[in-house]
């Protein structure tokens, strides 16, 4: 019995000191690089103008790059493409980096290059902002395609991408639906009186912004009703 209690004993430890060892081995594949349209979704009124970040997660050595990202030309215009801080600043490169951005009917191409044989850059960051101009109400995608990323040897990188959502809505459109009536009023109303952090404060029947729905806001709706004229 006692010879038993101590084999069983034995193989426990043996178990443990086991799994100890595999616990040590590094058994996590390396995070997923990831493309991303941020924020991921956007409401903006109409004539107004609006600005999202293209960045970039857990990249390792990116040398280079180039992307799409689509736009419904309908309800967008894209004013400006600028350059971000990811490969910029990071670099080692003391020419730093060639940024080509073109804007096409419905999308934009952005192509960057670092200038010179000297290495990527690694981690998580923006690549480039583009600021939009809204000429219509409506709600419009922003995907991410064609998208290559480069190591320094010129090899392709596996990546994923996420797409994002714009929705352009008039003043007073609370829920988004192209008009402002009863329903936009009714959501603001089953919000009055809350404050920012609170559980019923609801921010898009905030339409002032100022941290409380109450007559500010429901006046806000209530200037716009019936809106689109038709
Ligand atoms: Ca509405
Ligand atoms: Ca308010």
């Amino acid at each position: 019995m006692k010879l038993k209690t101590t084999g069983v004993i034995a193989l426990t430890l043996f178990l443990s000191m086991s799994m100890l060892a595999f616990n040590l081995r590094p058994t996590q594949a390396s995070p997923e690089t990831t493309l991303y349209v941020d924020p991921a979704e956007t409401k903006v009124n109409l004539d107004k103008s609006f600005t999202i970040n293209i960045n970039i997660e857990n990249v390792a050595d990116l040398f280079s790059y180039e992307t799409k990202l689509g736009f419904d030309k309908t309800i967008l215009e894209p004013i400006t493409i600028e350059e971000g801080p990811f490969i910029k600043d990071q670099t080692t490169s003391p020419i730093g980096t060639f940024f080509l951005p073109i804007i096409k009917e419905d999308y934009v191409y952005v192509a960057c290059v670092t200038q010179g044989n000297y290495p990527g850059v690694s981690g998580s960051g923006t690549l480039f902002i583009v600021t939009f101009n809204t000429s219509d109400t409506g709600e419009s995608n922003l995907p991410l395609y064609d998208s290559i990323l480069l190591n320094p040897n010129v090899t392709k990188m596996p990546h994923n991408t996420i797409d994002g959502t714009v929705l352009v809505t008039i003043v007073g459109d609370v829920n988004g639906d192209g008009v402002v009536n009863v329903i936009d009023l009714s959501i603001v109303s089953l919000s009055y009186g809350t404050f920012e952090g609170e559980p019923d404060y609801n921010p898009e029947a905030d339409l002032n912004e100022d941290g409380v729905v109450d007559m500010r806001d429901l006046t806000i709706v209530a200037m716009h009703l019936g809106q689109p004229d038709t």
